[in-house]
């Protein structure tokens, strides 16, 4: 579990509820346990779907992955305990940090929504099963919005239940996140191809992958990044008509994320 989680990686996830959190004047240690638990969610999921089974890659996050170090049983296991583990740090939100109960109570049923059938494990089901062949853009937008964006939006929703936010607030945060999160995986297509331009609609790595079908290779790689800065000034319009009171820190990331290059 250890070697998985302190591997590094962007932290994104974390950073998305701490700064929720601080857009509604909220305080960072009663976010941390919730910031905590998503970034142990978000990487169960990745020595998951680095198995064998599922991706079977080697490295992740510039180390050798999960199952290559530790066997595949340990990989499975570190999985299940690091989700397991997520949802007794959301109770330490309120029985260590006072958070108020219904607040995390409410974390917590999201938590189990976004993470799980309904939100990226059905995104990730979705993936195995079009693996036999995406074959409209549609179906791509309906796995990247499950298996990424669905995380982050529950990170900026988290942040904002910890803080206090109205019910309209976290509507504005929900689009913020949906928005954000689909640009952050067409951005991520196109890396991914800007690493290794033959991955554009050729096969990769193996036999037994299928073409990489990604956005580039529906759309062309103009017209994906056109469509990263569209959703990422939709993203950050839906914030600004929500007038939150601190949301300056957001709003920059928005823009971070979509200059990134890793
Ligand atoms: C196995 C239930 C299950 C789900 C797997 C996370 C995932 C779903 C698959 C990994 C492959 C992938 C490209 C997923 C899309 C989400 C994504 C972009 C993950 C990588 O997130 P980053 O870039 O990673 O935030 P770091 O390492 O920086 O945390």
């Amino acid at each position: 579990m250890n070697y998985s989680l302190m591997a590094g990686g962007k932290r994104l996830r974390p950073i998305l509820v701490l700064a929720a959190s601080e857009a509604f004047g909220g305080s960072h240690a009663a976010a941390l346990p919730v910031a905590l638990a998503i970034e142990m969610v978000h990487t169960y999921s990745l020595v998951h779907d680095d198995l064998p089974a599922m991706d079977n890659d080697d490295y992740r996050r510039g180390k050798l992955t999960n199952h290559k170090v530790y066997g595949e049983a340990m990989a499975i296991l570190a999985g299940d305990a690091l989700l397991t583990q997520a949802f007794y740090s959301v109770a330490l939100a309120h029985k260590v940090h006072g958070a108020p109960a219904e607040r995390v109570l409410a974390i917590t049923e999201e938590l189990a929504a976004y993470a799980g059938a309904r939100g990226m494990v059905g995104g990730q089901a979705a993936d195995m099963l079009g693996e036999q062949g995406i074959t409209s853009l549609e179906e791509l937008t309906f796995i990247h919005r499950h298996k990424t964006s669905d995380l982050m939006v529950f990170s900026l929703r988290a942040g904002g239940h910890i803080a206090g936010a109205t019910p309209e607030q976290l509507n504005a945060l929900t689009a913020f996140g949906d928005a954000l999160g689909l640009a952050f995986q067409i951005q991520d297509d196109i890396l991914d191809i800007i690493g290794d331009e033959s991955k554009l609609g050729k096969p990769v790595k193996s036999d037994e992958k299928q073409m990489k079908v990604t956005y580039p290779y529906f759309i062309g790689m103009e017209a994906s990044e056109n469509m990263v800065r569209s959703l990422t000034s939709q993203a950050k319009q839906a914030l600004e008509e929500a007038k939150l009171p601190n949301a300056e820190r957001l709003l920059q990331l928005a823009d971070y994320l979509m200059k990134r290059d890793h």
